[in-house]
């Protein structure tokens, strides 16, 4: 693998998920590979799960992990071409994606989008920088407009948890009091489409519909209790309108998942990559109930999703 920014770098992803199953079962087996190698962790906005789960699988790896809040410490980047350098911004993406390199073997990135203007957004403006200018495999530790790793994360848990050979997960949208990314959305949908091993359906009010190129081919149903029928994972996640893009619109609080609305399912587990709003997007009945969320698990995936894609990466370069 020579980076993995999106679900374009897996070539076969199902086997990728069984690759991280075993990997978890024996995750310091491969201390080797990382040995004398540096693993930077570049990050634009906060994180919890991404950022220790991620050095935690470079150290399973025997990595040195170097991290940096390059949004508050950082020099303020310039990423346009032949700009003249006379405001705000210190130093050029060119320079610095370049000197990264040079100190880190493989360049681990987080970066929100803006949620203003929806094609720069989706053109990726900082990942597709530094993997133009790095001269070290790229990581995505969420982007403007994906989530890869916590995609892999969520496959591996699905295969851990589920009872039945096709388990029919739902992606449903759920209220929240900030505008936030598809990202997380959008790699679920790419990463579930492309597993031979489930079956997806997304719901969401009317006016939420994700970017039709990436739901291509997937059932919508837009009655949340119908959507919940038979289902074995309810995943569960806000995003902000990609129609109405960067635009605070009604938030129907009614969508809500709580206990009433899981007992439609098959049994159905619930999870959320987290950090999540209890009571808002997700009501403590199911939170508290332990036999239906596996969000404590999932997240646990994050490393061993960060490792299986590190140690992929390492076996390219050494
Ligand atoms: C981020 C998102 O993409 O939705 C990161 C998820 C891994 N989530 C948030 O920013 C939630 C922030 C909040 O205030 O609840």
């Amino acid at each position: 693998m020579k980076n993995y920014t999106s679900i374009q770098d897996v070539e076969n992803l199902d086997q990728l998920v069984q690759e991280a199953v075993e990997l978890k079962q024996s995750p310091f087996e491969h201390k080797h590979l990382g040995e004398n190698k540096t693993l930077g962790m570049i990050f634009y906005n906060p994180s919890l799960r991404t950022r220790l789960s991620t050095q935690r699988a470079g150290f399973n790896l025997g990595m040195n992990v170097i991290v940096m809040n390059i949004g508050s410490d950082g020099w303020a980047l310039e990423f346009e071409d032949g700009a003249v350098m006379n405001s705000n911004k210190a130093e050029h993406i060119k320079e610095a994606a370049e000197v990264i390199s040079q100190y880190c073997d493989v360049i681990a990135i987080r970066t929100f989008p803006e949620l203003k203007d929806r094609e720069l957004d989706y053109s990726e403006p900082v990942i597709s920088a530094f993997k133009k200018y790095a001269t070290a495999p790229i990581v995505s530790m969420e982007s403007a407009t994906g989530h890869p790793l916590q995609a892999l994360a969520d496959l591996i848990t699905i295969e851990e948890y589920k009872i039945v050979e096709k388990p029919k997960i739902v992606l449903t949208w759920a209220p929240h009091p900030k505008l936030l990314p598809q990202a997380v959305s959008n790699s679920f949908v790419e990463f579930m489409k492309k597993s031979d091993k489930v079956d997806l359906v997304i719901t969401h009010p009317k006016g939420y519909e994700l970017d039709s190129s990436k739901t291509e081919g997937v059932t919508i149903e837009y009655d949340q209790d119908k959507a919940f029928e038979g289902a074995d994972f309810i995943y569960a996640k806000n995003w902000s309108s990609y129609e109405n893009y960067g635009q605070a619109g009604e938030v129907d609080y009614s969508w809500m998942i709580d206990e009433a609305k899981m007992k439609k399912t098959n049994n159905g587990k619930f999870m959320h990559c987290l950090p999540v709003r209890r009571n808002v997007v997700v009501a403590d009945d199911v939170m508290d109930n332990k036999d239906r969320n596996i969000t404590i698990q999932e997240a646990n995936n994050r490393t061993y999703s960060a490792q299986i894609v590190l140690k992929k990466i390492l076996e390219n370069i050494t």
